[in-house]
């Protein structure tokens, strides 16, 4: 049986996210690879983190830049050899750090052996390993499903006269998890990577898995993607559950589950401990855009999400979970826009400002923080104004169809792409001003952002003042304050316009020694942490918390301007005050 704080260790550590194509191209060949991570171990270890979750590294054709895996058990060339993962692997423990696996179980790619298999015949013995429809009597797709990529969810197969259901793109076939040998063979491979001392799973669009009986059409949706009406079906936690008996109880792995179309009650019936499915989830609602206004194009012209948005919807996800689950904490990853551009202002009078205020608010609420690749350097969207320029297969398949089929404006789809594209957070991790940032001797995969000269780690490693600085005290202070982990939430000012603020209360760190422990010999003191972030470029009025806090005795923890604000908060001002009850 795991011991309590075995089986509790993810709850005070910080992840740091690595897409490895764009990390660290150790030979030369313009692509990020497994020998570029382990030269990079000792900044991972200077930040201060405690897990590293791999985008996929596995044997893939590069559809879907590896989320399309064509050989669970074998590594990419383009990363290196199993060798290379094996010596990533124990560098990391020897550090100290954990490595995370990206799991992808909801599709395989259609080189996969097992879809060559199942497309090869109608009566192949791995048919059902994949979702075969016939045509309806028109010859079109069984029902309306879209991919995410765009276009229609199902692609036609010569060979055995039916269509098979992609949800994303056509090279990604889904698995029919209905058939008790894709679960038992997924359920081996994940033994064979737990054997090799692997330390978790991050399960890709995991609440995906059980398609609805009858595959009906859903409702139509902006952007035509039928996410909701593939999400949470009716066998997901069955499933979760014999994953969990199977595999994840065997091992003190740590898991989050990729969850488009989770609400906090379906979080709730992931994360609740006494279920036995998952450890967290990734949920969408802050990373999919406003809710207010019109859009056709879902994601690609869905208005902004304002600050208030931001904050009623983090502030349900802290609430809802209270007791119940855990929240993953996160803002950027290999799918997003940089959230500096995004939340927070890339302009260089204010990029540094907001890139400090945004990881305050992120990384004092409840909950387990990710950090991805170059965003603990304040990276920005890469702005790149050419499709030539463009390499995700989401960006260029939305380019077409919406210039293409829908007429739109080349400039408009550009800004689109400038905007929200998953290009953005895949230009080149910039590690120093030297060409192409030091990421590769060769000719990158990607451009690297222009701005590398002045974003780079070597010009921020040694400096107190930097993005990376902040984010290493964020992670100490992580691990220093209980109150940090365990603390309740509780929003403050809900109506403000500017600030988002919110209060953390728990337990303080145990008493070094007994003479600490206060009046009533509580060796736990309660402390109180208040956080409050302004997130405009203008000026914003002091709350009155921290003047009722400052005078109850509460001193200045962190803030991104040196003292204490006067009267007022400064534009893009984060500033975390600490209230500790001694007893
Ligand atoms: O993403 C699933 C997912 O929901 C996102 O792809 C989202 O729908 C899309 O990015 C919106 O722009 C996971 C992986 O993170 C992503 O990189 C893969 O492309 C996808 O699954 C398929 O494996
Ligand atoms: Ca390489």
């Amino acid at each position: 049986m795991k011991t309590n704080n075995e089986t509790l260790w993810w709850k005070n550590a910080v992840v740091y996210q690595i897409y490895p194509r764009s990390f660290c191209d150790s030979n030369g060949d313009g692509i990020g690879d497994l020998n570029g991570i382990t030269s990079r171990l000792d900044y991972l270890k200077k930040l201060g983190v405690d897990i590293l979750w791999l985008s996929p590294v596995y044997q893939s054709p590069g559809d879907d830049n590896g989320y399309d895996i064509s050989d669970y058990r074998a590594i990419n060339p383009e990363f290196g050899t199993m060798e290379d993962f094996d010596r990533m692997l124990s560098e990391a423990h020897a550090r100290g750090i954990r490595i995370v696996m990206d799991l992808v179980v909801n599709h395989t790619s259609d080189e996969h052996a097992w879809f060559r298999e199942s497309r090869s015949s109608r009566d192949n013995p791995r048919r059902d390993y994949y979702i075969w429809r016939d045509a309806d009597s028109n010859g079109n797709p069984p029902n309306r499903w879209a991919s995410a990529f765009g276009g229609p969810a199902w692609e036609w197969d010569e060979t055995s006269g039916q269509y098979y259901l992609h949800l994303f793109s056509r090279k990604q076939p889904d698995l029919n998890w209905d058939n008790p040998s894709v679960r038992d063979d997924v359920f081996d491979m994940m033994n064979w990577w737990c054997e090799k001392g692997i330390d978790g799973f991050r399960m890709d669009v995991i609440s995906m898995i059980s398609k609805p009986d009858g595959l009906p059409d859903g409702p139509e949706m902006p952007g035509g993607f039928t996410a909701s009406t593939c999400c949470n079906g009716p066998r997901l936690h069955s499933y979760l559950r014999q994953m969990n008996e199977r595999v994840l109880s065997r091992y003190p792995l740590v898991t989050v589950g990729e969850c488009p179309g989770a609400g906090v009650e379906e979080a709730v019936l992931f994360t609740d401990p006494s279920r036995r499915e998952l450890n967290m989830v990734f949920q969408f609602e802050h990373v999919s855009g406003s809710t207010q206004g019109s859009t056709k194009y879902d994601k690609w012209d869905r208005p902004a999400l304002s600050m208030p948005e931001l904050r009623q919807i983090l502030s349900k996800w802290q609430y809802g979970l209270e007791g119940r689950g855990w929240n993953s904490l996160y803002l950027d990853n290999h799918d997003q826009p940089r959230c500096v551009s995004r939340f927070g202002n890339d302009s260089p009078r204010y990029r540094v400002l907001s890139a400090k205020m945004l990881a305050t608010c992120l990384h004092f609420m409840k909950g387990t923080p990710y950090i991805y690749q170059g965003e603990e350097l304040g990276m920005t969207n890469a702005r790149m104004s050419e499709i030539g320029q463009y390499r995700d297969i989401e960006s260029l398949q939305t380019y077409d169809f919406l210039t293409r089929q829908e007429g739109l404006p080349e400039e408009t789809v550009m800004g689109y792409l400038q905007a929200v594209s998953r290009d953005n957070a895949r230009t080149p991790m910039q590690w120093d001003s030297s060409p192409n940032a030091g990421f590769s001797d060769g000719t990158p995969w990607i451009g690297v952002n222009p701005n590398y000269t002045e974003i780079n780690a070597a010009a921020q490693m040694d400096d107190e003042n930097s993005v990376f600085a902040y984010y290493r005290e964020l992670i100490r202070l992580r691990h220093t304050l209980p109150v940090m982990v365990e603390g309740r939430f509780e929003l403050l000012q809900p109506d403000d316009k500017q600030v988002f603020a919110y209060m953390r209360t728990g337990s303080g760190e145990k008493a070094r020694d007994k003479q600490e422990c206060g009046k009533e010999g509580n060796c736990r003191p309660e402390d109180r942490l208040l956080v409050f972030c302004n997130f405009t470029r203008e000026t914003a009025p002091l709350p009155a918390e921290v003047s009722e806090a400052l005078e109850a005795g509460a001193s200045r923890l962190i803030g991104n301007y040196p003292g204490l604000p006067e009267g007022q908060l400064r534009p893009y001002e984060a500033l975390v005050l600490r209230d500790r009850k001694d007893g």
